[in-house]
This record gives C-alpha cells, sequence and structure tokens, in this order.
C-alpha cells in the first residue's frame, strides 16, 4: 500500500534533478577545500542567506552544535527557548561535548521568547555566574507549530544581544519556509544573527546536509569543530550537488507545502474527535489534538498507518502531520478521507 507520509519533511525524496546533478557532479576532497561542486553549495548558501561565508554539514544537529562551539568557550552560557530543538531534540550535545551551560526561557506560542525576559537572563559580569555568550533563536519554530519569527522580532533580539555582547545564531532548519511564509528575504531574517544554520534536507527535499553560515573568521573557526566532530567528509560534491538543486529549484514550491498543511487543518478541524485551530498554520507543520476519549494519540497514530497515512504521535495526546516534496493536495484529500474513516469507526477494532 502507498503510505501518505506526513511524519516530518525529513522523510521527503530526492527530484530527479537531484539524482542527476548527484550522479554528474564534479568532486575532490572537501577537508582539502577542494570539491568543487561543496564549494559551489558553500557560495550559493552564503549568497542567499546574505553571509559572506557558509560551511556544509552532516546535519542540522551539526551545524547547530558546531555553530555554539565556535560562539562559546566552556562554562559559558546560551540562552534558547524551552521547547528549542536544540534544547529539546538534541542530546544536550552542546552541554555533552562543549561544556555549555543550556538557559531556557519559555517559548510563547509563537515562537519568540519575551525580550524582557532574554534582557534578564544575560549574565551580570559576576565570579558565581558563567558568561553568557551566546542567544540562539529558531525560525521557523518546530514545536511552536513552525510559526515564523518576524524580521521585526530577530532584530530586536539582535539589538539586545550587540547591546550586551553577546552573539546570536538562529537554527533555521527551515528558514526558507519563513521566508516564504512571511515574504521576507532570508537575508533580511538572518542580518541581525552572527550565524544562521538551515537544512537541506528537509522542506527542500535534498537526502543529505545542511550549512552553517556566518562571517569568514567564523566560518574559518567552525571548520576546526565539523572537522573535531569527524564531520571532514571527502568528496561531499555528491551530496552537495543535490543540495544545489535544492537551493535553486525547491524554494518557491514551499508555498504547496504551506497551502496543504492549511488544507490539512482545515479538513481536521471539521472533524468530531481531532482539534486545530487553522489559523494557527502559517507554513508546513501541523500540530493537533486528539479530543474523543476513547482513543489516544498513538493508537490514533496506529489506525491511520493502517489505512496508509503516517503521523507522528508528539505527546499522549498531541500529534504533528508535516508537508513536504512530494506529498500533494490530492494526497491531502486522501490523508482527510483515511481520517474521517479511522474516527467514524473510533475505538472498535
Ligand atoms: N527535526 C526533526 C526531528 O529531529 C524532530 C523533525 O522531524 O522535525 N532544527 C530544527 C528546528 C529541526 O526541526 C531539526 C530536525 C533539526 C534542527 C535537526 O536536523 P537534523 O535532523 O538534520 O539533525
Amino acid at each position: 500500500m502507498h503510505t501518505i507520509e506526513l511524519r516530518s519533511d525529513t522523510l521527503t525524496q530526492p527530484t530527479p534533478a537531484m539524482r542527476k546533478a548527484m550522479a554528474e557532479a564534479p568532486v575532490g576532497d572537501d577537508v582539502f577545500g577542494e570539491d568543487p561542486t561543496v564549494n559551489r553549495l558553500e557560495s550559493l548558501a552564503a549568497d542567499r542567506t546574505g553571509k559572506a561565508a557558509a560551511m556544509f554539514v552532516a546535519s542540522g544537529t551539526m551545524a547547530n552544535l558546531v555553530a555554539q562551539l565556535t560562539h562559546c568557550g566552556r562554562g559559558s552560557e546560551t540562552i534558547l527557548g524551552d521547547h528549542s530543538h536544540v534544547f529539546y531534540y538534541e542530546q544536550g550535545g552542546a552541554a555533552a561535548l562543549g561544556g555549555i551551560h543550556p538557559r531556557t526561557l519559555p517559548n510563547r506560542s509563537d515562537g519568540t521568547m519575551a525580550i524582557a525576559d532574554i534582557a534578564a537572563a544575560v549574565r551580570p559580569d559576576d565570579v558565581h555566574f558563567p558568561r553568557t555568550r551566546l542567544i540562539l533563536l529558531e525560525n521557523t519554530h518546530n514545536r511552536c507549530g513552525g510559526a515564523p519569527l518576524t524580521p521585526a522580532y530577530t532584530a530586536a533580539v539582535g539589538r539586545l544581544a550587540q547591546e550586551h555582547g553577546v552573539k546570536l545564531h538562529i537554527d533555521g532548519a527551515r528558514i526558507f519556509n519563513a521566508s516564504v511564509a512571511l515574504g521576507v528575504d532570508v537575508p533580511a531574517l538572518a542580518a541581525p544573527a552572527d550565524s544562521i544554520s538551515f537544512c537541506l534536507s528537509k522542506g527542500l527535499g535534498a537526502p543529505v546536509g545542511s550549512v552553517l553560515c556566518g562571517s569568514r573568521a567564523f566560518i574559518a573557526e567552525a571548520r576546526r569543530h565539523r572537522k573535531v566532530l569527524g564531520g571532514g567528509m571527502r568528496q561531499a560534491g555528491v551530496i552537495a550537488a543535490a543540495g544545489i538543486v535544492a537551493l535553486t529549484e525547491m524554494v518557491d514550491r514551499l508555498a504547496e507545502d504551506h497551502a496543504n498543511a492549511k488544507r490539512l487543518a482545515e479538513g481536521l478541524a471539521e472533524m468530531d474527535g481531532v482539534g486545530v485551530d487553522p489559523a494557527g498554520i502559517n507554513t508546513n507543520i501541523v500540530y493537533f489534538e486528539v479530543t474523543r476519549r476513547d482513543m489516544d494519540a498513538p493508537a490514533l497514530a496506529e489506525r491511520l498507518k493502517g489505512e496508509g497515512v503516517a503521523v507522528l504521535a508528539a505527546g499522549p495526546r498531541q500529534l504533528r502531520a508535516v508537508t513536504h516534496y512530494p506529498i500533494s493536495a490530492g494526497d491531502i484529500d486522501d490523508a482527510l478521507a483515511a481520517f474521517s474513516r479511522v474516527l467514524e469507526r473510533g475505538a472498535q477494532p
């Protein structure tokens, strides 16, 4: 049975153009800086984010870890949201491997942290305290329903960071979704930050890879951290080639994913047994609740799987569906029909 795969946009498939580019990519040893395809991807990524330099890495997790290792020293502190991916889903890597202390602040439902909370969390110079070195934002915000952070908010955090001599990193795993949803260029969203990472392997459809972008000096130092983590990838042009296709051909179509997410949320909002506010869906991530008592989130996910629809149980009553290439509007309608069947049948075997 064909499965409509909505668990994550990480389950995207490479396009035919990506597979062709991968097969034909000229390659060299990237640790020597000699892979022409990686070099092309890196200069394209720097250009698309408005930064001076960029570095190809294996994953979003590696990009965020390298960013933190590069900005912070051991015993220093990062301010980040309590629902941020870095805090929630990255094994506390910065603490485990870098001796960097996480200071979490509440994420509001729009993915922001209150500016006053951030200002109050920056440590004064006192021998008792770690030194605050970094503020970390996430755009779009995964656990906050794919909420895009506005340029005005990011600029306000950037000003605060500058006033306090602290760096700003954006986990922009889905920054191109934010850009398309807000109608704002990525450089405008990234300008207040000292560094930004984004993923090629989510909505942009590439099979592997993320890019970390920043100043030339920052990226030069980041290359040392990537290497010590075992992230020097040699003839990585074979995968970077797909990343070039992702950046040049897959950005504008993200609007289709956003429309599909909205279509899904609107359909679900009309059904008894699940709850979602379609007005809150701005990009490609739909969190929704099971509201009926005879079924919890894992049970609903299991029954949907039997109907050829894969969604993620994100909590006891919460589920997540993420749209991406090549999910179509027709797939969403088929998924909604499967939801109807499952909810109608209820907990009956
Ligand atoms: N997110 C994945 C899972 O890890 C939860 C997903 O399915 O959403 N930043 C953000 C905002 C992310 O959503 C993710 C992946 C990452 C970083 C990490 O990227 P990878 O998986 O490439 O290490």
